[in-house]
């Protein structure tokens, strides 16, 4: 810890985001040690105040708690594995997205290495760190999370969902498999009006309105699945979607539009109506995911 009582942190990894994260905590006064494998891009935090390790024993001995921000988890690997034993007595806090399955394999990694481990998943691109709109979930030692705190807090908001690393990872995922679902459809949407020259900015505003007013089906499909039950008080019956929804495919043929990002949802809602939930809302249609 500094005189001013900011814990002095290592981040490995400057990217976009890495960098973000760099730039907080050093706004907010944390001393940073910084590592990029492409030595050129630590310029940047350098100049802002960071320290630049030259290697990654470096880094790993310079602080004890180390947080990491990389492509993917096979980087993540590829720099720590041959530097491993500097992982001892860390407190690691690894920010690279992947899955739940992979958060649970590096924490077991990192316990044997004598490090604990923290797991997080950021809700927000690298504009958005230091500001109140960007959160980030985290799942693992709660010992990390307790110590690394006032450094992770520069970042943005704190979810701490339990101790179990991989429920970080799964929330993240969750919210990003809702995003891509939103962008398909405003792909779409846009792809079918263009095909008739309607100009994009012309368009945003209605697609816009439309997509907040729809946004309700969040709520009403939780309140759904947690009283299991999809029929009471259903406006909009699976059975007339299904009906209507070839007419999504057939009309993006008609304008010469691939309907490829939305066609895996008929099938779906044609399982659930053959077997007898056409009353149903579409969610509904959840119960098919189930494997
Ligand atoms: N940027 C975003 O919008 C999203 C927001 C949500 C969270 N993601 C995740 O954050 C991780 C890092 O993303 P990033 O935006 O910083 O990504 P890049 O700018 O592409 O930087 C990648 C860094 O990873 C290093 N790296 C890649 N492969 C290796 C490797 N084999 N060995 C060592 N380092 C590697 C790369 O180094 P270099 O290319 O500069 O040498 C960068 O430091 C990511 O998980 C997002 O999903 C961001």
């Amino acid at each position: 810890m500094t005189e001013h009582g900011k814990t002095p942190v290592t981040v490995l990894g400057l990217g976009a985001m890495g960098t973000a994260l760099v730039e907080a905590l050093l706004a907010a006064g944390h001393p940073v040690t910084a590592w990029n494998r492409t030595a050129s891009r630590a310029e940047v935090v350098a100049a802002k105040g960071a320290s630049v390790a030259s290697t990654i024993d470096e880094a790993l001995a310079a602080n004890e708690i180390v947080i990491a921000c990389l492509l993917d988890y096979d980087s993540v690997h590829e720099v720590l594995d041959p530097a491993a034993a500097g992982l001892r007595g860390r407190l690691f806090v690894n920010l690279t997205n992947g899955t739940p399955g992979q958060a649970r394999e590096m924490s077991a990694w990192a316990d044997g290495l004598g490090a604990e481990y923290l797991d997080g998943g950021i809700m927000a691109v690298p504009p958005m760190i230091g500001s109140p709109a960007a959160f980030i979930f985290y799942s693992g030692s709660g010992t990390v999370f307790g110590r690394a705190r006032t450094a992770l807090d520069t970042f943005g908001g704190t979810n701490y969902l339990g101790a179990d690393p991989g429920l970080a990872p799964l929330h993240d995922i969750a919210l990003l498999s809702g995003m891509y679902g939103h962008f398909i459809g405003v792909i779409q949407a846009f792809a079918l009006v263009g095909s008739a020259g309607v100009k994009a900015k012309d368009f945003a505003p209605l697609l816009r309105g439309w997509m907040d007013a729809m946004s309700g089906f969040t709520e009403r499909a939780a309140e759904q699945l947690d009283d299991g039950d999809y029929v009471t008080d259903v406006v909009s019956n699976l059975a007339m979607q299904a009906a209507a929804f070839p007419n999504l495919a057939k009309a993006a043929e008609e304008q010469g539009v691939s309907a490829e990002l939305l066609t895996p949802l008929q099938p779906l809602m044609d399982r659930r109506v053959a077997a007898g939930h056409g009353d149903e809302d579409l969610i509904g249609v959840i119960e098919l995911l189930k494997k």
